[in-house]
């Protein structure tokens, strides 16, 4: 006889008294059963998978493997199978459940379109109803959330982030960070489109503006150690991945110390483009002399720098500026299956065109020949195409390079100018956040 299910989904991240309590009640309603009906009574819990969670909030502390360690041992829970989406109903239909059972709260808000079609399957297959406990007040995995983004991250939970999000879902946005408080403001900001929370996935530590914001040229002048000062102090206060642009990463030689010391700080991935000489940023094109390394060498370099990394989870990406040097698609695929070969985790494909169709044609070459390897862009030319567009064509990792940075210069710039101007302050004020709003905008201030 089959067993009779009593069917609980959870995220499962920061176990609290609020599941314990959902997961005793499916414990009495199975054992119930199995008294009455003389059949076992099974509690079977629908963990979420990442790609589930990362469909509508951040990703959790804990992997799947991990959380399925916590819950399978668990005297309440008889078998843990995954639910890979957030609907229910490939799961439902797969178990024909006696009993979902689900805390109160979802009957408004995002989860209740989940809710209704959980309803309507039990309904459709006539096999159990839908059991809504009370909801645990005082607990939340929301403020267990908001406490532990207080205390902060690992280093090594943040390094391992990037990959995960990758596996979880397509594609990541990614944004420019300069400096702890960019950070802020990209680790933060979110709008909800359909119930669902988007965010900023990660930062960029952009050799453009890293320069930039120290008034030096983009051509590899600003060292690793005060690059990694700020990117330190952007820790400090954000739990959010980070991709480095390491340029040319410099000597083979010296790439390999580079490596373990970005690794040391906890930073996901580093991109190194296959250029040779002095770098000029890639946005100049052939308006400058710019050279693109030999292939062989270039592998070598990626060889070297996979051998130095420690973890597993670190990622090197090899950038390819064919197409900003008009190489040619064929020059820029023959070099992305070289890097692959290499050993390199990833592509990023660089464009200078106002339109994004000669990205869009590599990623369907490249795409008909390799289905797996992550493939980054940074669509600052090419600006009208959507990162869910992108994401649809193939690319992974969407990265908005530089906008923070631009987007301060000219409110900088006009609120200076203004101040002459007018010789006083009064009428660039409206321009300016408020003295209290700045004071009350990081925690410890007041
Ligand atoms: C950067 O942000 O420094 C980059 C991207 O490398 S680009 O400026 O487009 O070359
Ligand atoms: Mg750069």
């Amino acid at each position: 006889m089959k067993p009779l299910v009593v069917y609980v989904a959870m995220a499962a991240d920061l176990i609290h008294p609020g599941h314990i309590n959902i997961l005793k009640i499916a414990r009495e309603l199975a054992d119930t059963l199995e008294a009455k009906e003389g059949v076992k009574g099974e509690v079977v819990l629908g963990l979420l998978t990442d790609k589930a969670i990362a469909s509508y909030k951040r990703l959790p502390y804990m992997n799947y493997t991990q959380r399925y360690e916590v819950i399978s041992h668990l005297k309440e829970v008889d078998r843990v199978i995954p639910q890979d989406s957030l609907s229910y109903e490939n799961n439902i239909r797969a178990l024909q459940p006696r009993y979902v059972v689900h805390g109160d709260d979802w009957k408004s808000g995002a989860q209740s379109k989940t809710r209704q079609n959980v309803i309507d399957t039990l309904h459709e297959l006539g096999c159990g109803e839908l059991i809504e406990p009370n909801y645990t007040v005082g607990i939340s995995s929301t403020q267990l959330n908001l406490d532990a983004r207080a205390i902060g991250i690992s280093t090594n939970a943040r390094l391992s982030l990037l990959r995960r999000l990758i596996n979880a879902k397509t594609p990541l946005r990614i944004c420019e960070t300069h400096s702890a408080i960019s950070a802020l403001i990209a680790q933060n900001s979110f709008i909800e489109v359909d119930g669902k929370k988007l965010e900023f996935d990660g930062f960029w530590s952009s050799s453009l503006t890293d320069s930039t914001s120290r008034g030096k040229p983009d051509i590899e002048a600003v060292e690793l150690t005060s690059r990694l000062n700020t990117i330190n102090e952007i820790f400090e206060v954000t739990s959010k991945p980070l991709i480095y642009d390491a340029d040319t990463g410099g000597k083979l030689e010296h790439f390999v110390f580079s490596v373990r010391s970005l690794e040391r700080t906890g930073v996901s991935a580093v991109i190194i483009e296959d250029k040779t000489g002095l770098k000029k940023n890639s946005l100049l094109g052939n308006e400058v002399e710019q050279t693109q390394e030999d292939i062989e060498v270039f592998c070598e370099k990626i060889k070297a720098g996979k051998n130095a990394q420690i973890t597993s989870e670190f990622m090197i990406i090899a950038r390819i500026e064919s197409l900003i040097l008009e190489k040619g698609q064929e020059d820029a695929l023959k070099r992305a299956f070289a890097y692959i070969e290499a050993g390199a985790d990833g592509i990023m494909i660089h464009s200078r065109q106002k339109t994004p169709n000669e990205v869009l044609a590599f990623m369907k070459a490249f795409r008909i020949r390799d289905s797996k390897t992550p493939v980054i862009v940074v669509p600052t030319s090419f600006n009208e195409i959507t990162a869910k567009e992108l994401g649809e064509a193939g690319v992974n990792v969407v990265i908005y390079a530089n906008h923070l940075l631009r987007a301060s210069f000219i409110a900088m710039k006009e609120v200076v100018e203004g101040i002459l101007r007018y010789d006083r302050s009064k009428e660039i004020e409206t321009k300016c956040m408020s003295v209290k709003e700045i004071l009350s905008l990081i925690p410890g201030t007041i």
